[in-house]
């Protein structure tokens, strides 16, 4: 008798024309319109599964994967993966992927276009605009910081900054960076930025750019001390994770004149965005689109869905899914925790 068919689970409704090819090995259940899950509902949704397509609104950790006997396989549609508990699926050898590089230049491009929206205050003088307040054109109204000639501090030296750091060239920058460990010196030099101390980078940035993954270690690691390090000209911009910034510490900062202006694509409670923040007219606010051309949104999926196909031992790259963040699942959950795809496929399946 035939095995039934393996269930995945996609948690959003994406691409229907990319998440199609999961029906070509599973069955398929998505929801027709966005959904926000209550933790109960993603523990039901995933007791079902064998398989899930999730977005970094589906936070699972202990809790949600606890009663997912079925379970092998989660792929992250986003090159973060703060949303999963990484260890807790690693030792229930659940494998989970993310899709990084597909989404790099296309985020580097946004982080550098909320830099110049921030510094040059483009949203805020268009609202002042709109407001109907432009009655005469004046010398000095809406005043900006320069990007060309500045000093750009960037931290987190990832792939989505060092492309920041390489646009950054082109506008004869000077780049620092602060990264957990040093790059080689031959990507330092492609990227003409120079390595220092985060407090260095701090105090001598004009404009500062967060990319640095979300953690334990990295949380707030922009508070009210580290703002107080910074010039009181500066420009703060993040397009990595909210949990990265004490929020009410920067509103503080930029209502007293303690900070420039800020850009910000993501906020610790998203979609909330702190009221303190709202008020400010100095900075710019933006729904966590840095990845979000429609190219580079169907490429994640994309990317997400072959991931999905490969760790649950089918298609081309079964057994091999091509971005694996947590490979000793494999071993956790007693599989072959060899990278061979043959041996793995068998293995996965199960
Ligand atoms: C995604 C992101 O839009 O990739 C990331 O880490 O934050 C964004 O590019 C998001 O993760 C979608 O789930």
């Amino acid at each position: 008798m035939a095995e039934p068919r393996r269930r995945v689970w996609v948690s959003q409704p994406l691409f229907d024309d990319i998440v199609g090819r999961l029906a070509v090995h599973f069955d398929v259940a998505a929801p027709a319109r966005v959904m926000e899950y209550t933790p109960v509902q993603i523990a039901d949704a995933l007791r079902q599964a064998d398989g899930v397509l999730a977005t970094l609104n589906e936070r699972i950790g202990v809790e949600e994967i606890a009663g997912a006997a079925r379970l092998r396989a989660i792929a992250n549609v986003g090159v973060g993966y703060n949303n999963l508990d990484v260890a807790a699926l690693t030792q229930a050898g659940i494998l989970a992927t993310n899709t990084p590089d597909v989404l790099t230049e296309t985020t580097a491009d946004f982080g550098f276009a909320l830099l110049m929206a921030t510094a040059r205050r483009i949203t805020e003088s268009e609202r002042w605009l709109r407001e109907g307040r432009w009655t005469q054109w004046s010398f000095d109204s809406m005043l900006g910081a320069d990007l060309h000639g500045s000093t750009l501090g960037i931290l987190g030296m990832g792939r989505i900054g060092q492309g920041i750091a390489r646009r950054a060239v082109g506008f004869d920058m000077r780049v620092l960076y602060h990264n957990r460990s040093r790059l080689p010196v031959d990507t330092e030099q492609a990227c003409r930025a120079e390595y220092v101390d985060l407090d260095r980078l701090l105090a001598q940035s004009d404009h500062l750019l967060l990319v640095l993954p979300y953690s334990p270690q990295s949380h707030h690691i922009i508070d009210a001390a580290a703002l107080a390090k910074m010039k009181p000209t500066a420009t703060l911009v993040n397009i990595a994770r909210g949990g990265l910034i004490d929020e009410l510490a920067l509103a503080q900062a930029l209502a007293g004149g303690r900070l420039a202006a800020a850009g910000l694509d993501v906020f610790e409670g998203e979609p909330a965005v702190r009221p303190e923040l709202l008020a400010l007219r100095n900075v710019v606010l933006t729904p966590h689109i840095a990845s979000g051309s429609l190219a580079t949104r169907r490429a994640m999926v994309s990317l997400a869905v072959d991931n999905l196909i490969a760790a649950l031992g089918e298609g081309p790259a079964a057994g091999n899914p091509p971005n694996l963040i947590n490979g000793d699942a494999l071993r956790a959950a007693g599989l072959t925790g060899n990278t061979g795809g043959g041996a793995r496929k068998t293995a996965i399946k199960r």
